[in-house]
């Protein structure tokens, strides 16, 4: 269903104070829109740069927000990411400090996550990689097929979507092991936490998943370093952000077979620039950060409930804590 976009200054049965303003790609408008309308039709959606009346704009859900934004937006209560990732809101230097931020936790985009981790880990653990250069040069090669009992899966990040395919992987018989900040518990899932300990998460993970924020602790995380302390001739998978990745380290493993090949979903500049090396580099397989997607017609339910939750004086759900790192 297309739906119009709605326009503040024409006469409207919505009501014109508590306002949303929608910032998302301009393909997924018209579906949170429509996904508003049927869950909430008394919430007047506004999509930017339409922000009307700025004062009247309570509630914002936005993707990657230009600089000053937020300057007029003097009366705003929540903000919603539209993503799980809130790098692109933090770096946004008129953000409000003081208005809740909360984070998209959704089922589409957890779905979608794990689809991408499972597909990735699989394509590496069976070989599919070599099967790929084989079926190029017509060659017709058998290989021994390990067992997923015998390969372990090292999950950088145990949240929302690290834990999602942390189980997964455990159901296909995986050994998976996982790294974050505080120590889980997931069944079947070997938890180490901290700093201390990551060399030791390293040193089993034989594919190595990032599913971490970029934070200034995690930046640059997937380093030299990093790749010397994994068992040799691993695998890297990186759906977190770019700026985990330190691209000419990974290219230097890859070249030198320190590492046999990487997945990798985001990177420092996106769009990766059409003559960047790892376009050209083996064993390296490349998406335009698609890994997963928040689905308006899922993620406007966490949205609308909020919002409800903030209009009969409910706490509210997923609030980012700043002030710890997040
Ligand atoms: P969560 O916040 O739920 O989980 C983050 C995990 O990372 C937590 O387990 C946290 O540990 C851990 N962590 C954070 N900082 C550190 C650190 N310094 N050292 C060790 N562990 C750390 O996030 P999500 O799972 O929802 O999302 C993760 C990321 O995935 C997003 O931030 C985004 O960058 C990326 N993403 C990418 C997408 C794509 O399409 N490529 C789509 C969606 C998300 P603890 O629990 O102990 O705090
Ligand atoms: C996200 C993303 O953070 O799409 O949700 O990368």
């Amino acid at each position: 269903m297309t739906v119009a976009r709605s326009n503040p200054n024409s006469a409207s049965s919505k009501t014109r104070t508590g306002a949303l303003l929608l910032k998302s790609d301009l393909e997924r408008a018209d579906a949170w829109l429509s996904a508003f309308e049927t869950l909430m039709p008394e919430l007047e959606v506004r999509v930017w740069p339409d922000l009307g009346i700025p004062t009247e704009v309570e509630f914002a859900l936005l993707w990657d927000p230009p600089d000053a934004l937020f300057e007029p937006l003097s009366e705003l209560k929540i903000l919603f990411s539209i993503g799980a990732g809130l790098d692109h809101l933090l770096q946004c230097s008129s953000l409000p400090r003081d208005v809740p931020l909360i984070r998209m936790v959704e089922d589409a985009l957890t779905e979608g996550m794990t689809e991408y981790v499972v597909f990735n880990v699989l394509r590496f653990h069976r070989g599919m990689h070599i099967y790929d250069l084989q079926q190029r040069r017509r060659q017709w090669l058998e290989h021994t097929q390990i067992r997923p009992g015998s390969r372990t899966v090292g999950i950088m990040g145990l949240g929302e979507l690290g834990a999602a395919s942390a189980t997964a992987l455990r159901r296909l018989g995986f050994n998976v092991a996982g790294w974050s900040r505080s120590r889980k518990s997931i069944d079947g899932v070997t938890s180490y936490a901290g700093a201390a300990e990551f060399d030791a998460f390293l040193s089993q993970s034989e594919i190595l998943v990032c599913l971490l924020p970029l934070t200034s602790q995690t930046e640059g995380i997937l380093n030299a370093q990093t790749f010397s302390k994994l068992p040799s001739g691993a695998f890297l998978i990186n759906a977190g952000r770019g700026g985990h990745l330190i691209e000419r380290d990974l290219v230097a493993a890859l070249e030198s077979r320190r590492l046999s090949g990487a997945a990798l979903d985001v990177f420092a500049t996106e769009p990766l620039s059409p003559n960047d090396r790892l376009w050209r580099t083996d064993f390296v397989y490349i998406t335009p950060h698609v890994a997963s997607m928040t689905a308006p017609e899922t993620a406007a339910k966490h949205v609308v409930s909020n919002i409800k939750r903030f209009k009969s004086g409910q706490p509210l759900t997923h609030v980012v804590d700043l002030d710890n790192g997040y």
